[in-house]
Formats: structure tokens, C-alpha cells, sequence
């Protein structure tokens, strides 16, 4: 919708005064303050946050909409952290009933993929005691000699700090190790909620916010993009969700390696917070579209399908959302064990861009770094692909 169109359609609809100056900065494609993101919150209906969103999409984006090809390794489930919402992790003591993969089983992973046009591979997993920065140095050397243009996105910020300080590593010493070793960019996991109080509830032992904003404002300074995500719809307000996206936003002025955000909805299925439901379908698409307003300084929004969803995926494309991620097999489990319809998510390249076309978005397929390697609009699918 341009401009104009989209200033009608908000004069015809009856909206406070904060909330028309506030629309009014949106469209002028002005920042906004923390207060005015958290009115947008207590007051914006979905459909005027998701009309406003919309418009940064588009004018960000046209309807380009992203995915990549790539695979995830999860070394182990097993974990030194008690996060209460997570359905995943095993304690060490109880290891026997989670499971623990050598170098040589994840490398057969990645031979799996010979011959697969697939450009990335995703490595994440629990934090266990006994596997070092060493172990996971020599598997990114492995991965690297075995395929070198594969990308490796690869442990949470949660990991590595934990890695860095059992090797008595600084932050900066610990990166350049892995980076040196085939290491390229970070995923956006183990961001959560950084408020303390919050933190202190839903996962009061792992790395803080503070630790979390460093290691990838360390990364970016290395010359490495990173992902960051939020874990929304359990025990935060509105201020807690205001207040990270306003660390992340400060974070990437200084240090701008942020590619993009990936709000993540809280899932309820086995774990120490079953209890907590979980967020609606109107409130997960005002988050991203109130996200996608908010996090100007962010080049891209994810909604992560396999957590999501396929069709709620598909919706968030009209919410301010410009990527649904890659094609996965069934080598990620996080979803799956707490509770998402997606129990072995996976879709190919013909599934991903027609859920794409159904909604009318120009399907692009990337690498991890966003440069386009195929416009299905103008390259479309022959049909023996
Ligand atoms: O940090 C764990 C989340 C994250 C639950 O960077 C849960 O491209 C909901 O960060 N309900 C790890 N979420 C996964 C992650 C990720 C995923 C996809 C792409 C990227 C990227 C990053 O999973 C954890 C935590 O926030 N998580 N348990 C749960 N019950
Ligand atoms: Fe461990 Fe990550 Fe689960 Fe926390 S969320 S318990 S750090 S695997």
C-alpha cells in the first residue's frame, strides 16, 4: 500500500490521538521511543499495527520474501542449564536419556548433504560439561576441509560463553578461535528476555543480557553478522518486550552486524512451565508487526515456520515479516519436543515457494548473509526441480 492509500484507510478509522501521531512518525519512517512502542502495544489494534508494519515491509522489502536452504546439526541435548521453558535439554545426570553425537556422526550429517545444493548449516544444541571449544573447533575445521563454501551459523551466545569461560578464554580470544576454525556468523538463540527479574524466573542460570549483547557485539567487531531472537508470551509484559528490542536496537547502532530478528512464540508442551498458556494467533502477529515497526535499525524479520507453523508462517507475510527461514529436515528438535504442530519439520524448495506465492510474495531463495541467489518470479520452478 503507498502512502497515501495507507493515510486514508487510518483517517477513516476512529484512532486516538497518540495513536495517529505515532502513525504518523511510522510512515514518515521516523524511530520510535520506547513509550510509543509500548502505547502500540496496550492499544494498537492488529489490524492498524499490522497496516503500519506492512508499509516498513514493503518499503524495505517490495514483496520480496526470503528463505535459505540448510540443515541443522544439534550435537546434544544434553545441558548444565535448568531453563524452565525448555522441553529439549537433558541434565547431565539424567544424559542417558538424551543424546550425545562425536565428530565423526555429525560429520556423516554433513556427507549426507553431498551433491545437495544447500548453502548453510545451522549447529546449535545444550550446553554439555564435556564438550569443549576444542571438540567443536576441530568439527568446524572438519566441516570446512570436507566443504568449504558451506556456511556455518553456529552456537548460541549461551554456548559459548559457557565454552570460553571453561577454556579461560576472553570473549574476543574465544571468537577468533572458532572464526579461525570455519566459525561464521551466530545464531540469534539464548537472547530470551534480558530483563533480570524476568530472566531470573524463566532461566536464572545461563549468560545475562548484558553478557548475551556483548558476545555478539564482540562477534560484529570480528567482522561476523549474527542473529538475535526474543522468547515472547510467557511470564514478560509488554515493558519487558519493549525493553529488549530497545537493547537490541542500541546494541546494533553501535556495532550494526545484526542481519535479523526472530521473535519467538513461547510453546508450552513438557516443560517446567506447561502451566503458562500460550500467546494467540491476533497477539503473535501484532508482536511481529509491532516488532517490525520498532526494530527499525534490522534489515530483516523472521518468523521461524517450524515453530510457527506453516500457515501462521504464511500469515505473518502480511504482518511485517520478510523471511520464513530455510528448508530444515527433521534434524531439529526444539520445536518439536515442546509442543509445535510441526513435529518433523521440513519442506523443500517447491513447498517453501508456493506457500510464498499463495499469499502473493515474490519468493527469493538466499544465503545466510542475504544475497540472492534465485527469484522465483523471474527463474520459476521447471517441473522436474
Ligand atoms: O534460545 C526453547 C527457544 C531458541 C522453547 O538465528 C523455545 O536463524 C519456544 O534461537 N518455546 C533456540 N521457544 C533456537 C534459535 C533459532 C532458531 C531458528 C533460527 C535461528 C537463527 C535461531 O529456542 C532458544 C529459545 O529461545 N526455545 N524452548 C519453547 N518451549
Ligand atoms: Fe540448555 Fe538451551 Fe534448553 Fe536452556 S534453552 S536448558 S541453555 S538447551
Amino acid at each position: 500500500m503507498d502512502e497515501k492509500s495507507l493515510r486514508q484507510v487510518l483517517k477513516g478509522s476512529d484512532l486516538g490521538q497518540e495513536m495517529v501521531r505515532i502513525a504518523d512518525k511510522v510512515i514518515k519512517l521516523e524511530r520510535i521511543s520506547p513509550e510509543e512502542g509500548l502505547h502500540l502495544f496496550e492499544n494498537g489494534s492488529l489490524p492498524v499495527v499490522g497496516m503500519l508494519a506492512n508499509y516498513i515491509r514493503e518499503h524495505k522489502h517490495g514483496d520480496r520474501t526470503y528463505f535459505n536452504r540448510n540443515f541443522h546439526i544439534e550435537p546434544t541435548n544434553v545441558c548444565v542449564f535448568s531453563c524452565k521453558f525448555c522441553s529439549y535439554s537433558r541434565l547431565y545426570a539424567h544424559r542417558e536419556e538424551g543424546w550425545e553425537s562425536d565428530i565423526e556422526q555429525m560429520m556423516d550429517k554433513v556427507k549426507a548433504y553431498d551433491g545437495v545444493p544447500i548453502t548453510e548449516v545451522h549447529i546449535v544444541g545444550g550446553v554439555h560439561p564435556k564438550m569443549n571449544i576444542h571438540f567443536f573447533a576441530d568439527l568446524l575445521r572438519k566441516i570446512k576441509a570436507h566443504r568449504p563454501e558451506l556456511h556455518i551459523k553456529g552456537f548460541t551466545a549461551v554456548e559459548l560463553d559457557y565454552m570460553f569461560r571453561k577454556a579461560n578464554l576472553s570473549r574476543e580470544e574465544g571468537l577468533r578461535l572458532l572464526k579461525e576454525a570455519g566459525l561464521d556468523s551466530l545464531p540469534g538463540g539464548g537472547a530470551e528476555i534480558f530483563d533480570p527479574e524476568v530472566r531470573e524466573i524463566i532461566c536464572a542460570d545461563k549468560v545475562d543480557g548484558e553478557g548475551w549483547l556483548d558476545i555478539h557485539g564482540t562477534a560484529h567487531r570480528l567482522g561476523m553478522h549474527t542473529n538475535a531472537t526474543m522468547l515472547y508470551g510467557h511470564v514478560e509484559a509488554y515493558k519487558h518486550r519493549i525493553d529488549h528490542m530497545q537493547r537490541l536496537r542500541e546494541q546494533q547502532d553501535r556495532t550494526g552486524g545484526f542481519n535479523t530478528f526472530i521473535p519467538l512464540k513461547f510453546r508450552n508442551h513438557d516443560n517446567e512451565m506447561s502451566d503458562v498458556n500460550e500467546s494467540t494467533m491476533i497477539e503473535d502477529m501484532r508482536m511481529y508487526s509491532i516488532a517490525r515497526i520498532y526494530m527499525d535499525n534490522f534489515p530483516h524479520l523472521k518468523a521461524y515456520w517450524p515453530m510457527l507453523g506453516r500457515e501462521q508462517a504464511q500469515l505473518s507475510l502480511a504482518f511485517g515479516v520478510n523471511d520464513i527461514d530455510g528448508t530444515i529436515d527433521d534434524s531439529t528438535k526444539i520445536y518439536s519436543m515442546a509442543g509445535s504442530e510441526e513435529q518433523t519439520p521440513a519442506m523443500s524448495t517447491s513447498d517453501l515457494v508456493n506457500l510464498i506465492r499463495q499469499v502473493n510474495r515474490i519468493p527469493v531463495e538466499r544465503d545466510t548473509l542475504y544475497h540472492e541467489i534465485r527469484n522465483y518470479v523471474e527463474r520459476p520452478m521447471d517441473a522436474d526441480e
